[in-house]
């Protein structure tokens, strides 16, 4: 018997990953768990998958939609693509083989805000959900169900499906239970009402799932690691960005405009924002919190070093390292760490009402502060907007951080005009690279350009960014936000044809 479950009407409906990966049928949209590469499905993904690549060798077209909470692991995104089985994915992927498909045409992708998925499926956007696969730590006596290491939309997913397929994996901390708050307030307009909630602290909700067991049918037992990918220990680089971050920060708790213990902080995944947190661990703030999507190895180091005192987020993120020195010690984070709905982790009313500190990375910003965080020379995806834009709009202070150059230096982060754009200049406050921080705050375009050319730019690309602008400044058609048009994606343009932005 598997102490896991603790219910006996779920036990009895324990099978392989092959007989539940039989009751999903082609054209079905699955809404599966995962998020950043924890708590997703390990099993029934590769059963499905294997079952996709035995009905194409027999001839038959075999492919589903797939809804999650944003990017999952080998063995969901992965063996899914490999078999060309994911006719339609949304809202955020990191898989290198599903990345290829889209990027071929291959696959449909809707990149979106992690906060809205879960409303438009409830609004019936997305049609109708043939069948949730949640990974989930546990099942109790009462017949709920113990969120894993992420919640992402699980909750939509199992009130929204027409039937259910759990897997319950024992490799998760048995101590995750107690983490999570699920609040079930959502409401579809004009029926909303304000979310109760005023500190990242807050417990609006329960730490269960409610699930509707005649929907439940089948359940499978695993016992596997989530992906648990490493970063790269901080390089001279994210050091020097971590730097410059810290010391403006400390600038503006000194004017009085930040609070010694900042303002709940958001990171994004990567290796900088990670860089970013194991700087602040020493950082002379009071202790913070953190209001985020994901928990991520430099935000338990804060927590370890008592530089954190509460994370609220609606996923781990975590290296094997991190991820064994949490399981191991799972309890002592217990009244530390917060998992919540990502509907509710991201939502842009609480974003705004903190007052959360937004700190993202991107892939270029052009000379005004127009980010692309997500288009590769405008036309491939890298990975999606994730939840980038719920926080960086919605933000009392929106960071962005990045290397001022990407492949060696073949490519400059800031160029004169974004190929494609995320976050708008209006969204983008303070600009962060190795070279220096550009406080956007306040200027107008002609300015913000001057500092973010002299502050960002690469040394090897400052000079054809003054000379774009200079020539800008005297041929544009406006003054106000001057450009050139013919020119201004022509380093884009170069790239494609012969491998670099430089001339
Ligand atoms: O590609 O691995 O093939 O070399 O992008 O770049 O420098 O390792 O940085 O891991 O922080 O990712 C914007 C992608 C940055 C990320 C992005 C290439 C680069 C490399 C990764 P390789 P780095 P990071 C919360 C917030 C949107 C979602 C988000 C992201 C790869 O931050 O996905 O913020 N953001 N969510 O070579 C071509 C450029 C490039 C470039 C970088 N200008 N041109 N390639 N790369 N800049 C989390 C969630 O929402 C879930």
């Amino acid at each position: 018997l598997n102490p896991r479950i603790r219910h006996s009407g779920f036990a009895a409906l324990v099978t392989s990953a092959e007989d539940a990966a039989a009751m999903i049928g082609n054209g079905a949209t699955v809404g599966m768990s995962g998020f950043t590469g924890s708590g997703y499905p390990k099993a029934v993904p590769t059963a499905l998958a294997a079952r996709a690549e035995a009905e194409h060798a027999e001839g038959r077209p075999f492919r589903v939609r797939v809804l999650t909470g944003a990017s999952t692991g080998p063995e969901l995104d992965g063996v899914l693509a490999r078999a060309d089985a994911i006719e339609f994915r949304t809202p955020f992927n990191t898989d290198p083989f599903l990345r290829d498909r889209i990027n071929k045409g291959e696959t449909d992708y809707v990149d979106m805000h992690l906060s809205q998925l879960a409303p438009m499926v409830w609004g019936g956007i997305y049609g109708d959900l043939d069948v949730a696969v949640v990974e989930i730590s546990g099942i109790t006596e009462n017949g709920q169900l113990i969120p894993s290491a992420s919640i992402g939309n699980n909750k939509t997913w199992l009130d929204r499906a027409d039937r259910i397929i759990l897997e319950v994996n024992s490799w998760q901390s048995a101590e995750l239970e107690g983490m999570h708050d699920v609040y079930y307030g959502t409401r579809l307009p004009p029926n909303r009402v304000p979310i109760p909630l005023i500190r990242p602290d807050d417990r609006i909700g329960q730490p269960y799932f409610d699930v509707d067991f005649s929907k439940v049918v089948a359940v499978v037992e695993t016992d596997a690691p989530d992906r648990n990918a490493p970063f790269t220990p901080p390089d001279e680089n994210a050091r020097l960005i971590a730097g410059h971050l810290i010391e403006f920060l400390e600038h503006e708790v000194k004017r009085g405009r930040l609070p010694r213990s900042l303002l709940p902080i958001q990171s994004g995944v990567g290796n900088v924002p990670n860089a970013v947190m194991t700087g602040l661990c020493d950082a002379p703030f009071d202790p913070m919190t953190a209001y985020t999507e994901v928990v991520q190895d430099g935000m338990l180091d804060m927590l370890d070093a008592g530089a954190l005192r509460l994370a609220s987020a609606t996923a781990f993120s975590l290296s094997t390292d991190a991820a064994e020195r949490f399981n191991s010690n799972a309890g002592a984070y217990r009244g530390k760490l917060i998992l919540r709905p990502q509907e509710i982790s991201n939502h842009p009313e609480l974003v705004r009402r903190l007052g959360v500190i937004a700190m993202n990375g991107l892939i270029e910003a052009d000379i005004y502060g127009n980010v692309n965080s997500t288009h590769v020379m405008g036309s491939r995806i890298q990975n999606g907007i994730g939840g980038s834009g719920d926080f960086a709009r919605n933000s009392f202070m929106s960071i962005f951080l990045t290397p001022s150059t990407a492949k060696g230096g073949k490519i400059s982060a800031i160029v004169p005009m974004a190929a494609h754009v995320d976050h708008i200049s209006q969204d983008v406050q303070v600009i962060v690279t190795e070279q220096g921080l550009a406080d956007l705050r306040g200027l107008a375009p002609k300015k913000r350009a001057a500092a973010l050319i002299q502050n960002c730019a690469h040394p090897s690309y400052r000079p054809l960014l003054e000379d774009y602008f200079a020539r800008a400044m005297r041929d544009s058609w406006g003054l106000h936000a001057p450009r050139i048009l013919p020119e201004a994606l022509s380093w884009h343009q170069r790239y494609i044809e012969t491998g670099s932005m430089m001339p």
